[in-house]
Order: C-alpha cells, then sequence, then structure tokens
C-alpha cells in the first residue's frame, strides 16, 4: 500500500498582493504525475487546502481540476481534512458528491468519531487501510471551554481535549488492529518539538503546541500532520511527520526543500517514508547586505540560468544612516533583470529597538506583530505583556471564527 501524504497547500495565497496561481498549477499538476509514476494507491492532504476561508475563484478551479484528474490516475482514494486556514461549511459543501467519487472530506469534527473514520477498500471490498482523518481541531467543535475561564486555561482544556480526540479515535481503530492493513491519523495541529521556518507565521502556525508527538496513539502506524511548513519527523519519531508546503509560502520558506512524502507499507508495517521533492517553480530570495553587497548578489542572482517563472526577491539593506530613495535607487538598477523586487527594507542596527516602528512597512507585519510592539511600551512588565498577548490570541481565534460563520 503507498499512500502519498501532503498538506498546506493555502491555493489562493496573495503574497503581497501577487497571486501563485501559476506555481500552485504546476505544483499540483506534479503531483498528479508522481501518484502516476509511484503508483499511489492512496492521496491523504492533510488540511489547508486553502488559504482562506472565501478563496478565489480560481484556487477553486484549481482544486477541482486537481481532483478531476486525480480521478483518471491509479489513485484509488482521496482524503482531504480542513485545516485552521479552511472554511469547514466551504469544504464540506460539495462532500456528499465528492463522497461518490471516492474523495473523502472531513472539513471539521462533529462530536461523531466515526464521522472522521474512512474505511478504505480495494475493488473487491477489501480492507487494504483504515485512516482516521482528523481535521483542525477548533475550540467550538471540541466544546473544551467553560466559559468564564482565562486564556491561559482555555488553551490547557483546548490541549486535553485534543489529545482526548486522538484517544477516542485510536481506540475506535482498535477494531482493525488485527487485520494488518495499515491504520493511518491525519491530523492539522503543532506537535511538540515541531521545527518550523525561521519566521512562520504566528497566525499561521498559532503560538502554543498541541500535543506531543509521543501521546499520538500506537495503533496508528503513520501519523501525517499539517500546518507546519517545514517537512520533518516530529521529535525523531518516524512515524509521525509533517509533509510541509507543496510551494514556499513565504520568503523564510525558501531553504526548506518542499516535498511530498510517499509512505510505503508491507502489511500494516511501515516500510518506507520516501522524501519526493517538488521542483521549483519560481524561486523566492532573500538579498541582504549593505547597498553595495546587495547590488553585487542582485547581479549574481539575475545571471543564473535556473530559472523558471521570474523570481521573487525581498531585499534587507544593512545600514547605519538612512539611504534617500532607496526603492527607486533598487528598481533603476534592477531594470532588465530578470526578477521582481516584492519587499525593501532597511535595517538600521543603531536603531534596532525602535526599528520595527520607524522604518518597517506596516503591510510586512503580521497584526500580532503590531500588537506586540505596542505591548513594549504600555504593559507594565513581563507578566502583563503575556497577558495581553493571550488575550489578543483570544481575541484572533473569537474573530476567525466570526469570519467564518460569516463565509
Ligand atoms: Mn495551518
Amino acid at each position: 500500500m503507498k499512500i502519498l501524504h501532503t498538506s498546506d497547500w493555502h491555493l489562493g495565497q496573495k503574497f503581497l498582493s501577487n497571486d501563485r496561481e501559476e506555481e500552485h498549477r504546476r505544483a499540483l499538476l506534479w503531483l498528479v504525475e508522481t501518484v502516476q509514476t509511484e503508483q499511489v494507491d492512496a492521496l491523504l492532504v492533510a488540511g489547508d487546502v486553502f488559504d482562506i476561508g472565501n478563496p478565489p475563484h480560481y484556487a477553486r478551479r484549481l482544486y477541482y481540476d486537481f481532483l478531476t484528474r486525480m480521478l483518471k490516475s491509479p489513485c484509488r482514494h482521496i482524503i482531504i481534512t480542513g485545516g485552521n486556514h479552511d472554511s469547514p461549511s466551504m469544504l464540506n459543501a460539495p462532500r456528499e458528491l465528492l463522497r461518490a467519487l471516492n474523495v473523502h472530506v472531513v472539513g471539521a469534527a462533529t462530536g461523531n468519531i466515526e464521522d472522521e473514520i474512512v474505511e478504505l477498500r480495494n475493488p473487491a471490498g477489501q480492507l487494504e487501510a483504515v485512516v482516521a482523518a482528523v481535521p483542525f481541531l477548533r475550540d467550538g467543535d471540541l466544546r473544551a471551554s467553560v466559559s468564564g475561564e482565562g486564556a491561559a486555561d482555555r488553551m490547557e482544556h483546548l490541549k486535553k481535549a485534543i489529545l482526548q480526540h486522538y484517544r477516542a479515535a485510536g481506540e475506535y481503530c482498535e477494531q482493525y488492529r488485527r487485520q494488518n492493513v495499515p491504520i493511518i491519523a491525519a491530523g492539522h495541529l503543532y506537535a511538540t518539538g515541531a521545527l518550523a521556518s525561521d519566521k512562520q507565521d504566528n497566525i499561521y502556525i498559532g503560538n502554543m503546541d498541541n500535543i506531543d508527538a509521543r501521546q499520538f496513539p500506537d495503533v496508528f502506524d503513520y501519523v501525517a500532520l499539517g500546518h507546519i511548513h517545514r517537512a520533518q519527523a516530529v521529535g525523531g519519531i518516524d512515524r509521525v511527520r509533517y509533509s510541509g508546503s507543496l510551494i514556499p509560502l513565504s520568503f523564510s520558506e525558501t531553504k526548506d526543500d518542499k516535498v511530498a512524502l510517499l509512505v510505503a507499507f508491507e502489511g500494516k508495517t511501515l516500510s518506507e517514508v520516501k522524501t519526493l521533492p517538488v521542483p521549483v517553480y519560481r524561486r523566492l530570495k532573500t538579498i541582504q547586505g549593505s547597498i553595495e553587497e546587495v547590488e553585487r548578489a542582485l547581479q549574481k542572482f539575475a545571471a543564473k540560468p535556473d530559472r523558471d517563472l521570474t523570481p521573487w526577491v525581498e531585499i534587507i539593506v544593512d545600514s547605519e544612516q538612512f539611504i534617500p530613495q532607496l526603492d527607486a535607487r533598487l528598481h533603476e538598477f534592477t531594470k532588465g533583470m530578470e526578477l521582481d523586487i516584492l519587499k525593501i527594507r532597511l535595517n538600521r542596527p543603531v536603531a534596532q529597538a525602535d526599528a520595527l516602528q520607524s522604518v518597517v512597512d506596516l503591510h510586512t507585519l503580521s497584526p500580532v506583530e503590531v500588537f506586540e510592539q505596542r505591548c513594549r511600551h504600555f504593559a507594565a512588565d513581563e507578566t502583563e505583556r503575556a497577558d495581553l498577548m493571550a488575550a489578543f490570541a483570544e481575541l484572533q481565534t473569537w474573530m476567525h471564527e466570526q469570519e467564518e460563520e460569516a463565509v
């Protein structure tokens, strides 16, 4: 049995006002080709199919075009779970139609664990694998919170409820243990010990880990995770893995290889996890240094022949002094070069503490980062700062849920 594990596509992502349509189109075609060449039996997408709850039409088209192509492939089963970026109702809308085509969608937890258990059967009707397709678990879905409790208590309760949810899924799957077929869990969460990319946005991962990788019930022969954008076995545990995102979603992710994981089983024994690198369709590149260093590096970078789509570049200029008309100078310098500058930032070491306030373009910061900057000034001490940050996180979650209901 061969399973292809992928996650965090974030279809429809707007990246500094550019869309990723062409990169996503090519990456999804690569997935279809990979399924063909590797003769994959099942595809598992562990959350964050879309970047936002109400994705643009072209992103939906990419998704349905992909599924249509997959129906003509040797892959017999497709399992898709909702991530924190997905709107459960949007993902679930075509659920019954897709189920008729053997595509299983679990947008959100329902309170009934059986809704997440997918039995994969071969054309003769024999069981060949079982997937506990656990989506991103929201506080509301778990009914974990008690009104009036503080943010820290709520987090603690949520953590317990998540663990409880996996235990329940594990207990349900015990009935299949003797059947010598792989039992697989999906998940979209932040497992303790997972390494994110340097600056993977706090909003992308949340600021608290949800579960220890060792706590996944041992009935699961493999745990296919999404949410962290860097591919890895969590805490060195081979059977618990993040596939990472399909394409680099921020400049901080450009050093990681983007991959899909080909997971092979002999009976129920995990025999191999093969890392299949996704081709780089568009280079995302950060260039940092003095203005002279930056200009030299730009020339060198633009001269490289390994180009497909026009590369996107972020420039950080280190300088003690303010550089007048920096943007105009760099745009003039790169005229005719095969690259697009998406972001220019002046990094002044002397003014480091206040740098974020004075020079950073507000668009380049996440709301959490802006709030944190403000907190530094009006919070009396660390404790108060931590409380304010926790309250802010709680508000964001609440807002996110409201938005989702509105969609
Ligand atoms: Mn996510």
